[in-house]
Formats: structure tokens, sequence, C-alpha cells
């Protein structure tokens, strides 16, 4: 398989999850800029969306959107506890979950601050609203829980780590929420995690 992958970008989860699922992978990287590979080709040709990221499973046969990848990963990989089976309870938890992070912290939270012309009115009330997200995964770890799901780390937790990290690069506060930063923490430290981010050159 080839994941299509922009360092710095939201395709870093995808990039974990593959990591943590030990299937075979190789990593491929997009300039979003002006939309091409390494050699030159127009990835517009494997995405027409022309976002990361895309999973190529085999020639001609290309998944996209995160959330779905995230999860076709995960079910190849059963073994690698990233994902409640399908059908369960814990599953439709962990479905709730990453399409919070999705629509509400991704799309409609952080994904703004990448706007061009963003002034800097907007920009705070911009940091009003990631607040009001983040304050309701941060509620939903006050039960002492360590990750996103009461059963352990899934791949919510990778998508967390990799959206919640622009909070640096936009100089969004996120000490406000200690039980996220304490979930930072441990996702950072698990070598799968490390793995990807040095692919991307990262770390
Ligand atoms: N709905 C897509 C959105 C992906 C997305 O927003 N990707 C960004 C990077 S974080 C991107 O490629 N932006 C460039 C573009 O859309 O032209 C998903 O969840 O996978």
């Amino acid at each position: 398989m080839r994941l299509f992958t922009t360092p710095g970008t939201c395709s870093l989860a995808s990039h974990i999850a593959l990591s943590e699922s030990g299937l075979d992978f190789t990593a491929e990287i997009v300039n979003l800029r002006d939309k091409t590979l390494a050699d030159g080709s127009d990835y517009r040709a494997i995405n027409p969306k022309g976002a990361v990221p895309a999973l190529e499973i085999s020639p001609g046969e290309v998944l996209t959107e995160g959330v779905a990848i995230m999860q076709y990963v995960a079910d190849q990989a059963p073994g690698a506890g990233i994902a409640p089976p399908a059908g369960t309870l814990e599953r439709a938890r962990l479905q709730e979950a990453l399409n919070y992070i999705a629509g509400e912290l991704h799309k409609s939270g952080y994904a703004i601050f990448f706007r061009p012309g963003l002034t800097d009115e907007l920009k705070q009330a911009q940091m009003g609203v990631i607040d009001t997200k983040l304050a309701w995964l941060e509620a939903l770890l006050s039960d002492g829980r360590d990750y996103l799901l009461s059963s352990g780390y899934s791949l919510a937790d990778g998508y967390l780590f990799t959206i919640s990290g622009w909070s640096k690069k936009f100089d969004h506060d996120l000490s406000r929420f200690p039980k996220i930063v304490a979930l930072r923490e441990r996702v950072a430290a698990r070598p799968a995690v490390q793995a990807a981010m040095r692919a991307e050159g990262m770390i």
C-alpha cells in the first residue's frame, strides 16, 4: 500500500495508524502547494480532491478521507488493537470520537487558522471555538482514563495528537487542557508514533 502524506498535516494520523498496524506500506510525500509528487507528477491523478491523506490499496484502488483510511487500516490488522471490533458499542465510541475530531476540531476548528488573510480578531475568536471543542474531550478524560476510549489506545488518540499538534504552530495555549496534554505525551512516547514522525522528518 502507498500512503500519500504531507509533513505537518492531518495525514500524520493515517501514517500513525499504518505504523501501529505493522502492515507493509510506503509513504509518498505530496507537495500540497503545487499538488505534485517527488517525481514532479500531478498528485490529482491519484486523488482528484487534491488533499492528503490518500491510500492506494492496489493500482487504481485509492481510498480518501482520513477517518475511512484509518479504520480500513485498523480492520486489516485486528491484532494491532487500534480499533475495537466492528459492530460493538466500543467501535461506535471510536467512530463518535473520530467524527468529532474530523468535523468539529479539525475542519471547523484548527483548519480555519490555515486560511490566508485571517485577521487577528478572527484568529482570537477561533481560539475560543477550539477551546470549546477541546473542553468536551478534556471532560471525557476526567474519569481517569488514559486515552479517549476507556478500553485503551486507539486511532482517535493518534488523530487528536495530530490535530492538537497545530496548537504550537498557531500559538494556541493547550495548557488549559492538562489531560489532553498528558494524553499527547503518552501518544508521543509510542514507538510507532515516533517512527511515523521520523519518516515525515518531524523529529
Ligand atoms: N476531509 C478530508 C480533509 C483532508 C484535509 O483537509 N487535508 C488537508 C491537509 S490537513 C489538505 O490536503 N489540504 C489541501 C487541499 O485541500 O487542497 C479528510 O478528513 O481526510
